[in-house]
């Protein structure tokens, strides 16, 4: 099960009471005032942590909470602190806070999210919802005037709210095709990366991030998502909603089947995507791109790669068959070239 957005609730705990207590001892009957003071409330807390690749925790369990601080208690005893509660999330989440408006013409609930942070680094700690304060004992209200308080403070409730995860994946490239155009196959043969490969569409049914090593020290990473087909910004197909998972990467490498096996024709497939792409983001379709005209194996090919090459004539396009290896070293100069980062 792949999880990569939800609605989530969240809620802090509250802190402890202060106490209101007297010092009894056997010759001080009527001792001074010993109440002491409440513990914090636990914390709700977000880890960036690499062993997890979605959200799916939060879909069995989409109310976070934190346990209430205990109140304080006489001698001045301090009440015990509520633990943290710390969730995994995988690296790319971007956290949004989730209100509800009525709008005031039609009557409808409008959904309005506010980014809070984006969580990206392994290892990176964020507090999403702050226990309570613990609140003060008696033995602070004492005075030479007043020496038999009845004053202490509440804790203070802990903060809680509605939130959207939405996960994000990061990447450097990542492929955007039909469904059997070969995307897979691709970054099989470019990372160390396992996605299953068969010749019916829709075989790739959650996105995956690759690692391509250039050098030991040289690499970038692609992201394979499904398949994308016409009609998929109105949910035709899996949809469109993968494309949030290339939302981060600086290249578009549109996939195709050049040969046209199918019957279907790569030049209204390469327009289709453009077109799927703008009715998801203007922001995607102003992103870079390449064309990678795959299945160069196939009869058919020669002729469509001409024809792909006159139609997008400003954008680069790399002839390659991911299954017989044509051009995949130029495709290797250029990915090292366009998105290789050193790692150290
Ligand atoms: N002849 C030939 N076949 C290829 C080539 N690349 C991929 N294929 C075949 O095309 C079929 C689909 O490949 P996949 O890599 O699963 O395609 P995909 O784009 O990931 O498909 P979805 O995950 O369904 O979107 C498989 O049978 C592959 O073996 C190629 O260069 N030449
Ligand atoms: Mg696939």
């Amino acid at each position: 099960m792949f999880v990569d957005h939800i609605k989530v609730h969240a809620h802090a705990g509250k802190g402890g009471d202060g106490s209101v207590h007297f010092y009894r001892g056997k010759f001080q009957p009527k001792g001074g005032p010993d109440g002491g003071d409440g513990g914090r409330g636990g914390s709700i807390i977000l880890l960036v942590d690499n062993s997890t690749d979605s959200l799916k925790t939060f879909f069995f369990n989409a109310k976070l909470h934190a346990a209430d601080g205990d109140p304080g208690g006489g001698n001045q005893r301090f009440g015990k602190s509520a633990s943290d509660v710390v969730y995994k999330v995988p690296p790319g989440t971007l956290i949004s806070r989730w209100t509800e408006e009525e709008d005031p013409e039609t009557g409808e609930i409008d959904v309005v999210l506010e980014p809070v942070v984006d969580l990206t680094k392994v290892g990176e700690q964020f507090i999403l919802c702050q226990g309570g304060k613990g609140g003060k004992g008696n033995v602070h209200f004492k005075s030479a005037t007043h020496q038999a308080p009845r004053e202490f403070t509440p804790g203070t409730p802990g903060e809680d709210g509605d939130f959207y995860f939405e996960l994000r994946s990061i990447a450097d490239a990542g492929f955007v095709g039909f469904p059997n155009a070969g995307k897979s196959t691709l970054m099989s043969k470019l990372s160390a990366a396992r996605p299953k490969i068969a010749s019916y569409p829709f075989t790739t049914l959650q996105p995956m991030v690759g690692v391509m090593e250039f050098n030991p020290i040289r690499r970038a990473t692609i992201a394979d998502i499904p398949g994308i087909i016409e009609g998929a910004h109105a949910n035709i197909g899996l949809g469109h909603q993968f494309l949030r998972h290339i939302m981060r990467c600086r290249l578009l490498m549109f996939v195709v089947d050049t040969a046209g096996s199918e019957a279907r024709d790569p030049i209204t497939d390469l327009e289709t995507l453009r077109t799927e792409i703008s009715l998801y983001s203007d922001e995607l379709a102003k992103r870079p791109w390449c064309i990678l005209a795959n299945k160069m194996d196939l009869p058919g090919s020669e002729e469509n790669l001409a024809l792909i090459k006159d139609r997008f004539k400003r954008v680069k396009i790399l002839p390659i068959s991911a299954d017989s290896g044509l051009g995949m070293d130029k495709l290797h100069k250029f990915l090292d070239q366009k998105i290789g980062h050193n790692t150290e």
